[in-house]
This record gives structure tokens, sequence and C-alpha cells, in this order.
């Protein structure tokens, strides 16, 4: 076994991770009963990074919907957390340590683990004949790699040349539902996003952080003076080992991800390199800035999007309406339009603010909001695997 796999991934900070176990119980004995037993005639799913943050998630959305009837889900981890028993289906599955052999049999493995587990395991399950779905972005913009969301490329799962299919980063998932529909109408030709970032992009250590701070500044006067606010944090014991670069409660954040060239930070990139492969648009125009906000859960993003010809707010309106996973809340007179706070928690993404820009031809603004835990990771990883079965 490689050093890699001996590393702790399902404890690391989890971007769009939410973390939370579901362990039962440690005793294996039954659990491993009940798995072969239900080694039936169905696919065989692998979820490996089962007991972290993603994993965790994935687990729920199994549970919630029926719609594969899996002969076996194998639940796979560090070495660390082999051997725990967890529920899924019904059944207490006993984690297996990520070993070479665990992919044996297995048609379908999704991976919510650190890039570099996956740059090295993907391949290893492909090769024993697994189709990996990779929710890390080691492979995203690798062109023998599909970037996937089910709403938008759904075909393209059908060319996997290394035997692995990626899902993208939560920023860029939070609008392609609803970006995807309206390419398919309109053509879309340019898009500038300003995002407004949950901090659970930021994993576990981000919500951690963000409800310490809310403590911390709660009931006092601050935010009325330059410093104020990081200083109160100071005093609270909470100092620079924050994921965020500044204080996030009563401020925002125009920054996240890593420094790239020029100024641009990952994130934005992102947004660009895999909207541009998502919607198989390779020359779409592209301008992000991506800004972390004091919410828990769901990024929001504000879209100014060109198209070929003038769109007019009420064709966008039916297009969207007609989206099985989109909700439309337009109606600004009745104080209708969607929030984070409103839309946490579900599968859809949800759009509204669809205004006619003003002073710029053939373009829309509008504002999205998707859960980056759901759509933004485990839900869109589980639809690509749903895809997959579906043509098994
Ligand atoms: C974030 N989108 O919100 C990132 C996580 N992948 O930080």
């Amino acid at each position: 076994m490689s050093e890699l796999a001996s590393e702790p991934f399902d404890t690391a900070p989890a971007p769009c991770g939410r973390a939370g176990e579901r362990a039962i119980g440690t005793v294996p004995g039954e659990a491993d009963r009940a798995q072969r037993e239900s080694a039936l005639s169905g696919p065989v799913l692998a979820i490996v990074g089962a007991t972290g943050a993603v994993g965790s998630t994935m687990l729920e959305i199994i549970d919630a919907r029926p719609s594969v009837p899996w002969g076996e889900i194998r639940l796979i981890a560090s070495p660390r957390s082999a051997g725990r028993v967890l529920r899924v289906r019904g059944e207490d599955r006993t984690v297996q340590a990520l070993a070479p052999e665990v992919f044996d049999g297995v048609d379908i493995a999704m991976f919510d683990v650190p890039d570099e587990v996956s740059a090295q395991w993907a391949p290893v399950a492909a090769a024993r004949g697994a189709v990996a779905v990779d929710n890390s972005g080691a492979f995203r913009m690798d062109p023998d790699v599909p970037l996937v969301v089910p709403e938008v490329n759904a075909d393209a799962v059908t060319h996997r040349p290394k035997g692995i299919i990626a899902n993208p980063n939560c920023t860029t998932l939070s609008m392609m539902a609803v970006m995807g529909a309206l390419h398919r109408e309109f053509d879309l030709k340019e898009l500038v996003v300003a995002s407004y970032q949950a901090a659970s992009g930021a994993g576990q250590v981000g919500i951690d952080r963000l409800y310490a701070e809310l403590a911390a500044v709660a009931g006092k006067q601050v935010g009325v003076r330059g410093g104020d606010v990081a200083e109160t944090l100071a005093a609270a014991g909470l100092g620079a080992e924050s994921p965020f670069p500044a204080p996030l409660a009563l401020n925002v954040v125009p920054w996240a991800g890593s420094l790239k060239d020029d100024g641009w930070s990952s994130e934005e990139l992102k947004v660009r390199n895999e909207s541009r492969k998502i919607l198989g648009i390779p020359d779409l125009k592209v301008s992000a800035t991506c800004v972390r906000v004091p919410v828990v859960t769901t990024h929001a993003l504000a879209v100014h999007a060109r198209f070929a010809r003038e769109v007019a707010v009420e064709d966008a309106r039916k297009v969207l309406a007609a989206q099985p996973t989109v909700v439309l809340r337009d109606d600004a007179a009745a104080g209708q339009w969607p929030t984070p706070a409103d839309t946490v928690g579900g599968d859809p993404t949800w759009v509204g603010r669809i205004r006619q820009a003003l002073d710029f031809p053939n373009t829309l603004e509008l504002f999205v909001c998707g859960d980056n835990l759901r759509k933004g990771a485990a839900l869109n990883t589980y639809e690509i695997a749903e895809t997959v079965a579906a043509a098994l």
C-alpha cells in the first residue's frame, strides 16, 4: 500500500464539505454478513472517502434516492477509519481500507478525497474495471476526462478514455443548471460573475470558524471602525489560524482559493475553465470575482450573461421554470428572490432577479443560489454515478 493511502485523508478539511460521521459502531460481524447478503445482481458502488465530509452527505443522498438498485455498496476510507460501521439503505456496512483489491468487482467508484489521493487512486479503480467519479480537482481539466453536470452534458459520460469522470468545483456547479438551460435556448457568449461563497466551501473548519467569529462579535457594537472586528476576534482568542484571510463575521472577503498568475485566484480560474468545458463553449468569455460571505452553506452568484441575440426576460423565465432541477423565484414586487437562508439544504438550483441589462445588448442579469454541499458536491457526483449506472 502506498504512503498516500495511509494518510488520514478522510478527516482533512473537505473542500465543499460538511463534517459529520455516520459511524454507529466498530464491530463488523453483522455488517459483513449484511454486506455479503446484499451483494445481489445490481451494480456495485464504492464510496472512497465514505467517512469524510462529502462522503457522509453522499450516504444521506443514497438513502433518500432509491433510483439505482445497487447490488452492493462498498465503503472505503483511510486505514485509520477502516473497521467503522456505517448504515446505508438500511444495512450496516463495514468501512474497508483503501487498497487496490477493494475495487475488484466495483462498477462505479465515487471519490471524495484530496486531489493527490484521487490522482493516485482513481486510475487504480479504473484499471480494476470501475468507472471512477471524482470530486477532486485532480482531473477536471484533463482533456481525456469528461467534466459532467447531468442536466447539461450527460452524454459526456460515455466518452471516458481513462475510465474517470470529474465532478466540477462547487462554485461553477452552483450556476450550471441555469446557464446550461439558457445556453441551449439562447446561445451564451459571455459570462461575468461575482460569487458570494459560503464558509462551508472551506470545509468543516470554515463552518466552525464562522460560528466562532459570530459568537465573538455577538452583542458588541463592532463593525463601526476599521480593524475593530479583527481586534474583537483577537481578544476572543481567534487569531490567524483562520481558513479565511480576513474576518468573515460582519464582513465580506474578496478571496477564495490560492493565488495564481496576475492576481487571479484559483477559484476564479476554475469558474472560467470549468464553465467552458461543461457548456462546450471553448471560447466562452468569462470573468469572475470570487468573494467569501458570512453564510454557512449555499453559494450564490450574480451573473451577467450575454447571448447571441436579445432574450426577453419572460422567455428566460419560461425556459428556467421548465427545468426540473431549477426553481424560479422571481417576483421583485412581492419581495420574492432566492437567498441562501431560504434555499440551503435542498437539491435544486434557485434563480431570480432576472433583468434585461440596461446598457449591454443581448444581456441578462440574474442571481443564482445552490447548496454547495449538495448539488455543489455530493449530489452531482451521485447523479453522475446514476447516469453511468443507467447505461451499464
Ligand atoms: C470554496 N469552491 O467554496 C470552494 C471549495 N471547492 O472554497
